[in-house]
């Protein structure tokens, strides 16, 4: 840190050349009103003698400290220097001194910053509860972290801490028991993974399970994605329709009438476009199902599960399917999207491979990945 003194017969002119000596980083300390140096000086006009400071320490050393330090440390130093050389009562005459307004005001400025920086430093050094970190780490939202710190710190004493949180978090974590028997819908945005999930589906109970499988996809929207799930509907050789209209749908439900489970897709709507929705709204009201599932990915952003789940809320949806867990390693989102859509969970997915990345959880398998416990992998 460079300390130096100008005496100038103007503000311009100290700033000229502090910037010219020092640089634009420098900045200045005080500045006051005096007689010239020597003897001549007492019968000469006042000068101003300004005092300006530039922290030039050693740059590798500066990236080290965090910047709450050098704040404080460049603070200290000029706090220091200036007890040095001149004692209170003249700082705060020319302080007071009519022109130094603007100075005084930056200085005051540059006094509350501080006090921020500092009281700010001694906050972080505040201990936290290593439950709260642990929640944190896990991507929860801040709603269910405070709803389950209360819950914790009400229960009785004589259990483990995070013995405490497990029951916590299990009792707001919900599965679902829907049986795989009878219409199955999946609606969801885009790209979350339905179809993908759908043939999964398909797999799992046509194949390992031996069960007579239809699918259906509602296709009112996208050229395209028909082809997705019939590819799937061919390898497996389940019988497959596309269904553009009530009556369409009527029928192919009705040739599908003795099939075990009936698989229906839907192409991704934006949860904002509320005219899809309803489009699809009437396709699927009139079918009898209780097994209507929403498809969120794990990704998700905390602020957009909202959205989303209101977006769909018209549809009925009385399960959620959260896929895409492969994609994160923190799984907090399980529970912010249990917790935002108030339904229970029927399956996750792991992964792109058809049918073996569909899961089902338990309550204490969720629990472990979101306390770190145990992982997708
Ligand atoms: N990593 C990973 N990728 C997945 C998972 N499930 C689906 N995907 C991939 O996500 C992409 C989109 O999957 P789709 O099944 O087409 O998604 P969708 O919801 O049907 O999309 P739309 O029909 O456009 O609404 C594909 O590349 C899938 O392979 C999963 O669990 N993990
Ligand atoms: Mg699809």
């Amino acid at each position: 840190m460079v300390i130096k003194k100008y005496i100038v017969n103007n503000m311009n002119e100290a700033l000229t050349r502090i910037r010219y000596e020092l640089g634009k980083d420098a900045i200045i300390i005080s500045q006051r009103k005096i007689k010239r140096p020597g003897l001549l000086g007492f019968f000469q006009k006042k000068v101003i003698e300004v005092t300006a400071a530039i922290d030039n320490s050693n740059k590798e050393e500066q990236e080290e400290k965090k910047p709450v330090e050098n704040g404080i440390d460049i603070l200290k130093k000029i706090v220091e220097k200036n007890r040095e050389e001149s004692n209170t009562n003249e700082k705060l005459s020319y302080l007071k001194d009519d022109n130094q307004d603007d100075i005084y005001k930056e200085l005051q400025e540059m006094k509350s910053m501080m006090n921020k920086i500092v009281s700010n430093s001694s906050g972080e050094k505040e201990e936290k509860d290593p439950l709260k970190i642990k929640l944190e780490k896990a991507d929860l939202s801040d709603s269910i972290i405070k709803s389950l710190m209360n819950k914790v710190n009400n229960m009785e004493d004589d259990i483990d801490s995070i013995e405490k949180v497990k029951e916590a978090l299990k009792d707001e974590i919900h599965i679902s028991n829907s049986s795989t028997d009878g219409i199955i819908v999946l609606v969801g945005p885009t790209g979350v993974g339905k179809t993908t999930t759908i043939a999964k589906l398909a797999g799992s109970l046509a194949l390992v399970q031996k069960k007579k499988v239809g699918l259906i996809t509602i296709d009112t929207y996208r050229i395209g994605a028909v082809e997705q799930l019939k590819t799937y509907a061919d390898i497996m050789n389940i019988p497959f329709r596309v269904v553009f209209t009530q009556k369409d749908m009527d029928e192919a439900l009705e040739s599908m009438k003795d099939f075990d489970t009936i698989l229906i897709d839907t192409t991704g709507r934006s949860s904002k476009n509320a005219m899809q929705i309803s489009e699809l709204r009437m396709l699927i009201d009139k079918i009898q199902t209780e097994n209507i599932h929403l498809v969120i990915s794990a990704a998700i952003k905390n602020k957009d599960i909202t959205t989303i789940v209101e977006g769909y809320k018209i549809l009925g949806f009385n399960n959620v399917i959260i896929t895409k867990l492969d994609e994160t390693t923190s799984y907090g989102s399980i529970l912010n999207i249990l917790d935002s859509a108030k339904k229970p969970l029927s399956y996750v997915t792991i992964g792109q491979s058809v049918p073996d990345d569909l899961k089902t959880l338990s309550k204490e398998e969720i629990v472990n990945l979101i306390l770190g416990e145990d992982n997708i992998c």
